[in-house]
């Protein structure tokens, strides 16, 4: 019989206590459930003093943001727990240390980032991390190289496949980015005035074959293990500082879904700045979001290409000019997968604060516009775009 059960706020400070690996485990006394994404429990535990030491997360057997009705698998938990234990293996200073999972409770245990702020929330803020853009190409750049065919025997690569096998969490990307948006369906969700706008995305048989050619990616390039939702929200900043959480979503695919990700999400804020800011400042934080792709960009390329000629295991791989062949078509999946992220953010279930928190309504539906007017312009022209000058000549030729 399943030992599962879901925690309540007692539960996890004693299972804190039990496994969080302190000196002084008695002095955890307190929990606070602080969860406010759209799947897990999330307890912070503090200490005596009041002060928080460890954080315990549990998957819920459902969708969160749904309910009960919509059933979803705890062995996410694992999947979370191995992806960033494998991520911190090869990147420990932009991944967050698990210091101990459970996968019959579902639950991990790890490192307190209370020194830190959600990435969404800053950028939103027009709060600057200088350092942040490079630091996720740097994150980006080592994970996803060293659990790719550059680097591990073809043996190994295929266990991993195995390992992080993820086709509920996968299904439901596979749902949100690439069929709900392009049909009629109960879980999107948007704003009556964008009605047109959104038609129009069904509408469309060149969008619909080019998100065809992303989903049959997403489905079948095992290239490295993702970490599968790398969006601002999965991401803690700090001074000099940065950390990806939350990979529930990992598993075997596409290097360009996880880049284009990370750039889709620097848009989407890019696209809300004028709602989130004002006309004036927006001008100035939407240059900063172009600097930052291009700095994610440059970086993680760079990085990828560097270990490439270090430290490729394949003899066929190393081939002097491969390494940049294939990160050009990194870059125009990339584009591709930012288009496919700022269209689902804006029509379908899950959608951002960037964009959400806007609170004068003309404003936001302008916004949301753009965003899937620019989402649009990158799913159609990813093939083009071989440069990142180039993706940020054509998104402000869409602004
Ligand atoms: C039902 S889960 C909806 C979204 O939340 C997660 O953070 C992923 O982005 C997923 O697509
Ligand atoms: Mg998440």
């Amino acid at each position: 019989m399943s030992q599962y059960r879901t925690f309540t706020a007692a539960d996890a400070v004693a299972y804190a206590q039990q496994f969080g690996g302190l000196d002084n485990p008695d002095e955890l006394v307190d929990a606070r459930e602080i969860g406010d994404g759209n799947l897990n429990l999330v307890f912070k535990i503090f200490d005596i003093h009041h002060q928080s030491r460890i954080i315990v997360k549990q998957a819920l057997p459902y969708v969160r943001c749904v309910g009960e009705s919509w059933p979803l698998t705890l062995d996410r938990a694992r999947l979370e727990a191995q992806t960033l234990v494998e991520h911190y293996r090869h990147c420990p200073q932009h991944t967050v240390k698990v210091l101990h999972y459970d996968a019959a409770l579902a639950v991990m245990v790890m490192e307190d980032l209370s020194d830190h702020r959600i990435w969404r929330g800053e950028l939103i803020k027009g709060v600057h991390y200088p350092a942040a853009a490079q630091q996720l190409g740097e994150y980006l750049a080592r994970t996803l190289f060293y659990t790719s065919d550059f680097y591990l025997h073809p043996h190994k690569k295929k266990a991993l496949v195995a390992q992080f096998i993820n086709p509920e969490m996968c299904e439901i990307t596979e749902d949100l980015f690439f069929n709900d948006p392009y049909q009629i369906h109960e879980r999107n969700s948007y704003p009556a005035a964008i009605d047109a706008d959104v038609a129009a995305l069904r509408d469309d048989p060149a969008l619909k074959r080019a998100v065809a050619s992303l989903k049959h990616s997403f489905f079948s390039h095992a290239e490295a293990l993702l970490h599968g939702d790398i969006h601002s929200g999965s991401i803690f900043v700090a001074d000099g500082s940065l950390k990806a959480i939350d990979a529930e979503f990992g598993y075997v695919g596409p290097i360009g879904f996880d880049v284009g990700t990370a750039i889709g999400n620097l848009l989407l804020n890019y696209c809300g700045a004028p709602g989130q800011l004002g006309i004036r400042d927006a001008a100035a934080a939407r240059e900063q979001r172009l600097t930052d792709i291009h700095e994610l960009w440059s970086t993680f390329a760079t990085r990828f290409t560097r270990l490439a000629v270090t430290d490729t295991r394949d003899a066929a791989l190393a081939q002097p000019g491969y390494v940049e062949d294939f990160l050009k078509k990194v870059l125009s999946d990339a584009v591709g997968f930012a288009g496919s992220e700022l269209i689902r953010r804006s029509v379908g279930l899950s959608h951002v604060a960037d964009l959400d928190t806007i609170s004068d309504e003309e404003m936001q539906h302008a916004c949301l516009r753009h965003a899937i007017e620019l989402g649009k312009a990158l799913i159609l022209i990813a093939g083009q775009v071989d440069n990142v000058d180039e993706l940020v000549i054509r998104v402000r030729q869409y602004s």
